[in-house]
């Protein structure tokens, strides 16, 4: 191995020391905002396990030990927010296989592209409650497909209340607006749902248990004017190369309100010096993605031009990738005042880079020594083991 991934690795290595040395838990002192150890957010619940965006993945990310639950939120015809990773249900219920809604397939444009499928904003909630949610992922368990139902953004704050008296501990709701735009050009806009159903709760001040994430910048700006909770931009990108650098391809090159404003600010350019200090006057933390942190590159040892299958399975994954180091986006966030929420930390052997030898736990030592302050974790339980043993 050439010398950046053994360095690399020697960092994970003695990341894992230091947290044992000092005891794990109570005891350490976490480099985060705060000095408070890192939330733990069930990415769409417990996604590793359970269809994603259901009462029962949620209940199961609280069980697994996840401070915070997060839904997406998307909207329905007839206005109300439900838990969806996108508008478009293809990929994540069983709406394709009902032939009552065979013609309400179509074709839709979310942030520029042209998708074909069903789409929630096509479908009233009693419509929607007949469909049941499916795993979106093929490597994962399909034995609870088509079991659990689609939930409304109420049944989620109701769940997290009396699932936090349950274990004595506080849930919080971690949500995101998806597409902004898009639910705007449908007369169908998210923000005033939002905060109307959180005011409801009490949920209006820093304090609530309650943080919003979105990646467009104009609607954060708006729900600061309105509200104290706290707010979150997402930072995305398309791929990352082989050498490492992000790559920004459209849609995933900047906020699409941005796009859509003719701005020319990307995802990377919101998280230099000054794209940070502009995020701190409408946001409390940022939720990139996880390499703008620490990024991973191939190796191409041989010199033939191809990138190296390092482990020989005769497939480039996340296993032929080599860590690197460390980029300053979370010290420079948090000289901003902001906290750092990176995603998605997944504990699939072929989604950890070849450093972390198929042990999810040292990928999450590595982030939590770097000091971000809270994981979004499709495997909840990992996500707190690595934190507190
Ligand atoms: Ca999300
Ligand atoms: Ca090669
Ligand atoms: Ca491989």
């Amino acid at each position: 191995m050439p010398q950046p991934a053994a360095s690399t690795l020697m960092l994970v290595l003695g990341s894992t020391l230091l947290l044992t040395a000092c005891g794990g838990g109570a005891g350490v002192k976490y480099p985060t905002l705060d000095g408070a150890k890192p939330l733990v957010i069930g990415h769409r619940g417990a996604a590793g396990y359970l269809p994603d965006h259901t009462l029962e993945g949620y209940r199961k990310a609280i069980e697994l030990g996840a401070d915070f639950i997060e839904p997406d939120l998307v909207a329905t015809k007839d206005g109300v927010l439900v838990a969806r990773h996108e508008p478009n249900i293809t990929a994540t219920t069983d709406v394709k296989d009902r032939p009552e809604f065979a013609s309400r397939k179509t074709r839709r444009t979310v942030d520029g592209v042209e998708e074909e499928g069903w789409f929630v904003t096509d479908f009233t909630l009693a419509e929607l409650r007949t469909l049941r949610a499916i795993q979106p992922f093929p490597d994962r368990d399909p034995a609870y497909n088509g079991k659990f139902q689609i939930p409304t953004f109420e049944e989620v704050l109701d769940l997290a209340i009396s699932e936090g008296a349950r274990v004595r501990r506080s849930i919080g709701v971690y949500a995101e607006t998806k597409h902004p735009t898009y639910h705007a050009s449908l007369g169908l806009k998210l923000e005033d749902r939002l905060l109307d159903t959180l005011a409801r709760y009490g949920y209006t001040g820093k304090t609530s248990p309650v943080i919003l994430q979105s990646f467009e910048v104009s609607n954060l700006q708006y729900l600061r004017s309105k509200t104290q909770v706290r707010l979150v931009q997402l930072v995305d990108a398309s791929d990352i190369n082989a050498d490492g650098s992000i790559q920004l391809a459209a849609p995933f090159d900047r906020p699409y309100d941005l796009a859509v404003a003719g701005d020319p600010r990307t995802f990377a350019s919101l998280l230099t010096p000054d794209g940070l200090r502009e995020i701190s006057t409408y946001a409390d933390g940022i939720g990139p993605w996880k390499p703008y942190l620490i990024p991973s590159r191939l190796l191409d040892n041989d010199q033939n031009g191809q990138p190296d299958d390092l482990n020989g399975d005769g497939q480039l994954d996340e296993r032929d990738r080599v860590m690197m180091a460390p980029t300053d986006v979370v010290k420079n966030a948090h000289a901003a005042g902001l906290f750092v929420h990176p995603y998605t930390f997944r504990s699939e052997a072929k989604r950890l880079a070849s450093d972390f030898q198929g042990n999810p736990a040292a990928e999450y030592q590595l982030f939590y020594e770097l000091g971000v302050d809270g994981v979004f974790s499709e495997f909840a339980d990992h996500a707190t083991a690595a934190r507190d043993n």
